[in-house]
């Protein structure tokens, strides 16, 4: 079958995409609420569109989207539909699972063309009239659950292990042990934490309650550049710090460079709100990533060369918000092909490890309105940084 009937069709389907089974279990034992991309809805969705039926749909008037309800099969007659007297029909038997034992519900929201909105899907187990996946508390928002490929790595990392990476989706300073993680497969355990709420399993191991925390069996630590260190320490898997010792106080530099002059202007772009001192920001920003490359192999596309490594890990979570935030937000423009910052960023963004640990677009939106606040004259920004390039 290439395409379906109904609610859904005119989506393909697409044969054996990457990491179907661990899909599948996410979206057959969903027990919280998750929201899918339209491209992860149209991919995966139909592969297990044996389990679920559509049970109504909500159209309205004034609003560019209407909403499809699906009840999982399993469930049983929905509440308030007539048992059937129909003699004919064919009696199922329900031998593997009793009436009523999953609750499981899909809404589905379908935007009209005109919208221009974000399309996703929303799953949940009790599933409330307007959900969204993202948490309100003193007037901050932000996701409490990876999505994306980061959601596919969190299950295949869910089980007990020794090493435990206490985290957040959304933190760009968890990211870089994730990576770093993936990088070496050391195995270890993903439990996702609410910093804002700080739960005292975080707090056992970072009294400041901050994540990224890492504990290994009964010793724990925090701060992303000395979690680096220690796994790199552990001499477990592949090395991101060079063998020699020149190279590696080299490496260092430029980790230090990254934390004291890349990262803080990041927030500088995006918390401003005054137009002129954004430009401002945004070229000094420039400045310190054009420094990094300046430092880097002439070839690259990574820092040390052909390979990520050490300094590119440390900087990537800040790289692939550029595109993902600092554009939307900032007018910040794509790199120019066939420049030298051009092939790190792509080189950063195209990794497997950095995709593994990154959730959909919507996420780092979401995550950083509330710093971002207003949309300035995103041209300005652009232009200044353009004009200002002195990269090759
Ligand atoms: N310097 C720390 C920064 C960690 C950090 O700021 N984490 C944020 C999330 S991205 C946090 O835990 N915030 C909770 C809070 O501020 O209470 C590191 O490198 O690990």
């Amino acid at each position: 079958m290439d395409s379906f009937p109904g609610h859904l069709q005119g989506m393909k389907l697409i044969r054996d995409p990457p990491d179907l089974d661990t899909w599948r279990m996410i979206l057959f034992h969903v027990d919280e609420m998750i929201t899918l991309s339209e491209e992860q809805f149209q991919i995966y969705f139909p592969h297990i569109d044996n389990v679920y039926s559509h049970r109504s749909t909500q159209r309205y008037k004034r609003k560019p989207f209407a909403s499809h309800y699906w009840d999982c099969r399993l469930k049983g007659r929905a509440s308030g539909t007539p048992k059937s007297d129909d003699p004919n029909k064919k009696k199922r038997k329900r031998v593997a699972r009793e009436r009523d034992l999953c609750d499981v519900k899909i809404k589905i929201t379908e935007y009209f063309p005109t919208a221009g909105a974000l399309e996703d899907v929303a799953i949940s187990e009790d599933m409330l009239p307007d959900m969204h996946s993202i948490t309100m508390s003193d007037q901050k928002s932000y996701h409490t659950k990876a999505t994306g490929q980061a959601a596919v790595t969190a299950v295949q990392h869910a089980a007990e292990s020794r090493l435990k990476l206490y985290g957040s989706c959304f933190c760009p300073f968890v990211q870089r042990v994730w990576i770093a993680l993936e990088m070496k497969k050391i195995p270890y355990q993903y439990i996702e934490v609410d910093p804002y709420q700080k739960p005292q399993s975080l707090l056992d191991v970072n009294p400041r309650g901050l994540v990224p925390a890492l504990r290994h069996d009964d010793w724990g630590c925090y701060e992303s550049t000395v979690l680096m260190e220690y796994l790199e320490d552990l001499k477990l898997g592949r090395a991101l710090l060079p063998e020699d010792a020149k190279m590696r106080a080299h490496c260092r530099l430029w980790a230090d460079h990254i934390n004291r002059n890349i990262v803080p202007n990041f927030y500088r772009v995006l918390q401003e709100q005054d137009p002129e001192k954004q430009v401002e920001n945004a070229k000094e920003l420039q400045t310190a990533f054009d420094k990094l490359l300046a430092a880097a192999h002439p070839d690259g596309p990574f820092f040390m060369g052909s390979q990520m490594s050490f300094v590119d890990v440390q900087a990537a979570p800040w790289v692939i918000r550029l595109r993902r935030v600092l554009t939307p937000y900032r007018g910040w423009p794509d790199a120019e092909p066939g420049t030298r910052w051009a092939s790190w960023v792509d080189a950063i963004d195209a990794n497997e490890h950095v995709r593994a640990t990154t959730s959909s677009d919507e996420l780092y939106l979401d995550s950083y309105a509330r710093y971002a606040e207003n949309r300035p004259n995103t041209s300005q920004v652009a232009n200044a940084i353009n004009s200002g390039r002195g990269l090759p």
